[in-house]
């Protein structure tokens, strides 16, 4: 036999020897039992249908009343967390947290005042029409915008909280 035959033999043989191996190890996996019953778990061990993966840092925008756009992609004091939007239905994924600009409690309980508003451009364009969900805080609502704040265009009535944000391309927010 060559060199080379035995070299391609040798490769052969430890492929085969691979795939016995695989084949004992599913022949020795148990069963997975078929039942739909959740299955117990306990402190110190995860859950299998539970995916462990690092929340991505949130996103900021912080509104002044009057003012058109976020006046800072940071939080700034003082303030007040009046809003997130999320990526995700359900208040998960990338989230905008919009904080106000005030030094009272949160937002007046009226509606027809302008709290100020922001556009999914610049530092918060990766939530550019991926807005899924939408929570308030401290009396405020939002308004969901199709456009950019100078654009007009199509928007929601003002919401307190939507789980699933479904027919809607969010391109700015408004708050009150
Ligand atoms: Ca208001």
């Amino acid at each position: 036999m060559s060199r080379t035959l035995r070299s391609a033999a040798r490769v052969a043989l430890v492929a085969a020897a691979a795939v016995a191996s695989a084949a004992t190890l599913a022949l020795a996996s148990p069963a997975v039992p078929a039942s739909a019953e959740p299955r117990p778990f306990h402190a110190g061990q995860l859950r299998p249908d539970v995916m462990l993966t690092a929340a991505p840092a949130p996103l900021s925008c912080t509104v002044r009343p009057g003012v058109r756009g976020c006046t800072s992609f940071a939080p700034e004091a003082p303030g007040v967390l009046v809003a997130i939007l999320y990526s995700e239905p359900w208040f998960r994924g990338t989230r905008v947290l919009v904080h106000l600009e005030t030094t009272g409690a949160g937002c007046s309980a009226r509606t027809s005042d302008d709290e100020g508003g922001g556009d999914l451009a610049g530092p918060l364009l990766a939530m550019l029409g991926a807005v899924r969900s939408v929570q308030t805080f401290h009396r405020c609502d939002v308004r969901l915008h199709e456009a950019f704040l100078d654009e007009g265009g199509t928007s929601s009535a003002w919401l307190h909280e939507v789980p699933e944000v479904t027919d809607l391309q969010v391109a700015a927010f408004t708050v009150s």
